[in-house]
């Protein structure tokens, strides 16, 4: 026998991967009916000296789903049932939004508007990076919205982001964080796994405190756990999650460009997904920085996108809840 036998011919998947987990496509927003909305945003703001480096990781995300599109049904045991437990409120793969490298403005309003269609349907969107630039125009077309609701984020990244200029550009993945910190409708922010050097400055750590983030570092969560985290998570919040692949161990994660010694396991990030969910209600999600081409044999992309299955089952079951809960 010359070719290895796959899991996915073991279950009887097709090799069709046009969808993440084989779910419905759903390429009109506007016929959005589904209430979580998955969109591949390739590109937003990326820096010159590297261009768009995570630009084909939705669809290896999408590809690292094939061997389950035929058992989406069947139990799973990091979801305690089926991934989506009620048929109806099942998540859409919205597929990959366009995107000009040399034309990052023209991507920030791409992404914002399709977030803030996503939320006139009344769905979560989740966003597929992309690099952690993806963020700051889907944050704020939750501001945009008009409701006057405030949120927590909660970013699970190996850096902190809080350069106010990197490169000439202050939209980049550098500066996530200080821009979401400037936006009226972000009340707090929580982030967890900083470890080891990024691109901040001791000064850019210090204006983030005196904003009033809550740092969890990596060694702190891993000494204390995830409780410390989802404790300062006030009851009944709109919660914006931001989980960079990084934040994972590069063991499990290796196809990120800044890997770091010392990364979250899968199920503290998962712990802190569901945690989070208790504390209040995820109403946008994002994953990004991760780069296929820094894999190794796909274990990043397969570790990855079964954190966002995970994610998927968390969100089917807040839709379920919002559902049967008389308003
Ligand atoms: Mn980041």
């Amino acid at each position: 026998m010359n070719e290895k036998p796959n899991l996915g011919a073991l279950f009887g998947a097709a090799a069709d991967t046009r969808t993440f987990l084989g779910l419905a496509a759903c390429p009109d927003l506007d016929a959005l009916s589904a209430p979580i909305a998955l969109i591949g945003a390739p590109c937003a703001t990326p820096y010159a000296s590297v261009g768009a480096y995570c630009r084909h990781a939705p669809d290896a995300l999408r590809r690292a789903t094939a061997s389950l599109t035929a058992n989406i049904d069947r139990h799973d045991f990091d979801n305690a049932g089926p991934v989506f437990p009620v048929p109806d409120l099942r998540a859409v793969d919205c597929g990959n939004l366009p995107f000009d490298e040399a034309d990052p403005a023209g991507n920030r309003d791409a992404i914002r508007g399709a977030v803030a269609k996503v939320l006139q349907r009344g769905a979560v969107p989740v966003l597929l990076g992309g690099d952690d630039s993806i963020p700051i125009p889907m944050i704020e077309a939750l501001g945009a919205a008009g409701d006057g609701y405030k949120y927590t984020i909660l970013q699970i990244d190996a850096h902190i982001d809080w350069r106010e200029i990197h490169m000439g550009e202050r939209l980049g993945l550098s500066s996530t964080m200080r821009r979401a910190s400037e936006m009226p409708h972000v009340e707090r922010i929580i982030q967890v796994g900083a470890r080891g050097i990024g691109s901040a400055a001791t000064t850019d750590y210090e204006d983030a405190v005196a904003w009033g983030v809550r740092f969890v570092t990596a060694y702190d969560l891993h000494r204390t756990g995830v409780d410390a985290v989802l404790g300062l998570i006030p009851e009944g919040s709109r919660i914006v999650l931001c989980i960079d692949a990084d934040a994972l161990d590069p063991a499990l994660v290796p196809g990120v460009i800044g890997r770091a010694p010392g990364g979250l396991s899968y199920y503290q990030v998962v712990d802190l997904i569901r945690g989070a969910a208790r504390r209040g209600s995820i109403a946008a999600m994002d994953f990004v920085e991760f780069m296929p081409e820094r894999d190794v044999d796909d274990i990043g992309a397969f570790t990855l996108a079964r954190l966002i299955t995970t994610a998927l089952g968390v969100l089917a079951r807040q839709a379920a809840e919002r559902t049967t809960i008389p308003a």
